[in-house]
């Protein structure tokens, strides 16, 4: 960072006017001179965007250095696209395509624009909180020597004041401070606006105390310069008063009413303000009432530069949306628009020539563009977007745990003790993480041989005073587990950073979270956001179904094979046996590195329940793909029996029970519905398209390998047109039943539809109709109809 001249703040003023003028000229081609054959609005905030781009100059011009990185307020994108267009790289075509197909996107997308994106944003609140868990992400990678401290860089984000009213934030807030995360920057853009209208003031006063409580140091920019110079003036002191006291909404409206009404007000209410007052005319006066510490360079640099060591720091810069913009300060501009003559007074205010609109220096004389061209050369931020693979580790085979009776979570547990004892590069860049949940679901055995990941040595105490526990809790720097309160939301950001610290940081890291099934959705969105931007990771979901008997229906989940059926990004395998496991976990550590791959989502179980000899290995390549015959259909049979996961055992029953009766009868495992799914309807799609071309967007491994039938279509082509099926899962029969639809079969899902209830697993298994009894009468119904 380079000290700044009042020359070099004149050319950070003018590339603020620049982003201000080329974010709201990107928003109005898209809106108003691009045809719009289908009618649609096209949208866009001019407003959002007003709001930001001095705070967004001050950053990219002056403050952000090569390794930091930045999740952008979503609806300031055109912003961060104006920063790439000025500095050449972004094009113009893609700023003309804003919101268009394959144009940039309407809010900062990691993997779909052209531009560098560090963190996609969209969804609020999720933006600014994965910055603290990179922040984490980064320590822990310099504690491990797993990345060069010179590459280390600040975790930025650019928030609108709305988002702090998102839980998520406060969530997060606690996990930082737990784990004394450091190198993080919040930037409130601090407008006092949300969607709906202005914000009630009073929680306000709350936010410095919430984050110092945390840690964070505050830095609050409330005036520019300008602002405080007048303050030391005639009067100057009841002016400030007065705005310090003056409400949200009045302040806005005010702002939007101008320099008159800014007079009339002051002069009623705070007459000791008059010779601020008569000093300016309306525009003036107008200028002086919106200079807030948000829109003043001298003021935000400065901030910037105050804050060059590691505290965490909460920005809270009072801004104006739709700072200079005719719509300044009303309610409802979150979406306004400028109308076509609104916009050309801007340009000329700008002194913009008509059809320069796009030429990014354009109105500017000879020595002031050339100043601004050099400031902005000397932004230190990446033009590109870093390559991915990298470092690729090697995957070893992956034990299979032995044992004659065994739960597909408590060999989750063992393999990963086996990996952790067996050592290498891959168990070495394992790192684990759970939402208070790490001992209910198998992870202690891991945790005990590699430790709590703590900055600062963690003592265990209870082994420290000999006390016994099979749990060993002391933290160090060369741990591997990262602790995280009973917060399942926190999970799933995490696992997004941590997905991401390839692409962020540039080695790749196989994180694996566990959570109980249920509370998938409790962290849904941010499931979602992960998976948004291709963070990649293993989840490990357990235990799972009404299967959980004693726990009762508030633990026992029933939708998430759903979820996943619906999740991009995300391929969920529900294995029954151990030797599954094994190699879907294998699966899942190639699919983390793939570049084409994708995150895994395991549904475990910890029923114990006996394991099945293999007289070869030709069934894992089905069970990679989706499903194999456990039982081998007979040709033209006129049935089958089709299970996934944890009922495997009912089932196999259920098969002996029935197939002398049903000759042929088949017996089909099912280890991934969604991929299954997702394969049969690529296979149909491929049938009239050619598939995205990799860099189109769409990276997602292709289910159906490429042409010719599906694996579901291949599983059931055995069998008789005329066959039936009943298929059987813990979980939402629909995840299944639409495998009657593959080759027409007629069909009988068994599944749960209720909420679970406490009982064993005879009772429950019989209440929900998953039992023995329950599959030999649906198979009676159809096959003997
Ligand atoms: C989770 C979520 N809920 C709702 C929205 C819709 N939404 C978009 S912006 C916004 C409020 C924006 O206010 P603020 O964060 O203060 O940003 P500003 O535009 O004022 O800078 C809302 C509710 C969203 N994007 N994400
Ligand atoms: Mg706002």
């Amino acid at each position: 960072m380079l000290k700044k001249t009042s020359a070099d703040l004149d050319s950070l003023r003018l590339l603020e006017e620049r982003l201000r003028w080329l974010s709201a000229w990107t928003i109005h081609n898209a809106n108003h001179l691009r045809p719009s054959p289908d009618g649609l609005k096209v949208g866009g905030h001019q407003a959002s965007c007003a709001s930001m781009t001095a705070i967004m100059a001050a950053l990219y011009f002056h403050a952000l250095g090569p390794n930091d990185k930045v999740a952008v307020k979503p609806h300031a994108g055109p912003v961060l696209h104006a920063i790439h267009y000025l500095l050449g790289s972004q094009s113009r075509e893609q700023l003309e395509n804003f919101r268009g197909f394959g144009g940039m996107q309407s809010y900062p997308s990691r993997t779909k624009d052209k531009i560098p994106v560090d963190f996609s944003t969209g969804s609020v609140g999720l933006g600014v909180a994965v910055t603290a868990f990179a922040s984490l992400v980064q320590d822990y990678l310099l504690a491990h020597a797993m990345m060069p401290p010179e590459e280390a860089g600040r975790m930025v984000a650019l928030m609108g004041d709305a988002e702090l009213d998102e839980g998520n934030i406060y969530e997060c807030l606690i996990e930082a401070y737990k784990h004394d995360i450091r190198n993080c920057w919040w930037i409130v853009d601090y407008n006092r606006q949300s969607l709906d209208a202005t914000t009630a003031e009073r929680m306000f006063s709350r936010f410095d105390e919430i984050f110092a409580s945390c840690g964070w140091r505050v830095v609050t920019l409330k005036y520019g310069k300008p602002l405080e110079a007048a303050f030391a003036e005639q009067g100057g002191a009841a002016l400030k008063r007065w705005i310090d006291e003056c409400g949200n909404a009045d302040y806005a409206a005010l702002t939007y009413l101008g320099g008159g009404a800014w007079r009339e007000r002051l002069l009623k209410d705070a007459p000791e303000t008059k010779p601020v007052l008569d000093a300016r005319d309306d525009e003036a006066l107008a200028a002086l009432m919106t200079n807030l510490g948000g829109h003043d360079m001298a003021t935000l640099v400065e901030a910037f530069d105050s804050a060059q060591d590691d505290v965490p720091t909460l920005f809270i810069a009072y801004t104006i949306k739709g700072y200079g913009l005719p719509f300044a300060g009303h309610k409802d501009n979150h979406a306004g628009l400028m109308n076509p003559g609104q916009i050309a007074t801007l340009r000329e205010k700008m002194g913009i020539a008509e059809g320069e609109e796009w030429a990014p220096w354009a109105g500017l004389g000879g020595n002031a563009a050339e100043a601004v061209r050099a400031l902005a050369e000397n932004s230190r931020i990446a033009r590109t977007k870093r390559e991915r693979p990298w470092r690729q580790v090697d995957v070893p085979a992956v034990p299979v745990p032995t044992g004659e009776e065994q739960s597909t979570q408590a060999a989750f547990g063992r393999i990963l003790l086996d990996l952790s004892r067996a050592g290498g590069g891959l168990a070495d860049r394992i790192v684990t993480s759970s939402p208070d949940v790490t001992v209910s679901t198998n992870l202690g055995a891991w945790v005990n041989q590699r430790g709590l990941f703590r900055r600062q040595e963690l003592a265990d105490v209870f082994a420290a005073a000999k006390i016994p526990s099979a749990q060993k809790w002391g933290g160090h720097q060369a741990g591997q587990h990262i602790e995280l309160g009973i917060a399942e939301n926190n999970l799933f950001l995490m696992l997004a950073a941590l997905g991401l610290a390839g692409d962020l940081f540039g080695t790749r890291l196989f994180p694996i979270g566990t959570v109980y099934d249920p509370f998938i959705a409790r962290g849904l969105d941010a499931l979602n956001y992960a998976c948004y931007q291709d963070a990649r990771f293993l989840l490990v979901a357990t235990p799972s179904g009404v299967t959980l008997g004693p726990e009762g229906g508030a633990h026992q989940s029933i939708n998430p094979p759903l979820i996943a059926l619906g999740q991009p990004g995300l391929r969920h395998y529900e294995p029954a046996f151990v030797d599954e496991l094994a190699l879907l976990m294998e699966e899942a550590f190639r699919l983390i590195q793939a570049p084409d791959g994708e995150s895994v989502y395991l549904r475990l179980t910890t029923r114990s329940i006996a394991q099945v000899e293999r007289p070869d290995d030709s069934w894992k390549a089905g069970a990679v793909a989706g499903g194999y015959w456990l039982r081998e259909p007979a040709p033209g049979a006129e049935a089958a029996l089709v299970y996934s996961g944890a009922l495997a055992p009912e089932a196999l029953v259920a098969w002996e029970a029935l197939k002398d009766d049903v000759p042929g009868l088949g017996l089909l495992a099912i280890t991934s519905p969604d991929f299954l799914h997702r394969g049969w309807s690529e296979s149909q799609r491929w049938r009239w398209k050619a598939p995205p071309r990799d860099g189109e967007g769409d990276r997602s491994p292709k289910a159906n390998g490429g042409g010719g039938p599906s694996h579901a279509e291949a599983l059931l082509a055995p069998l008789s047109p005329t066959a039936g099926l009943v298929t059987l899962l813990d979980g939402a029969p629909a995840s299944l039943s639409w495998l009657g639809g593959v080759r027409g079969h007629r069909i009988s899902p068994l599944g749960v539809e209720r909420f679970g209830q406490t009982g064993t697993l005879g009772d429950l298994y019989r209440e929900y109709r998953l039992d023995v009894n329950a599959i030999v009468e649906a198979a009676a119904e159809l096959f003997l109809d």
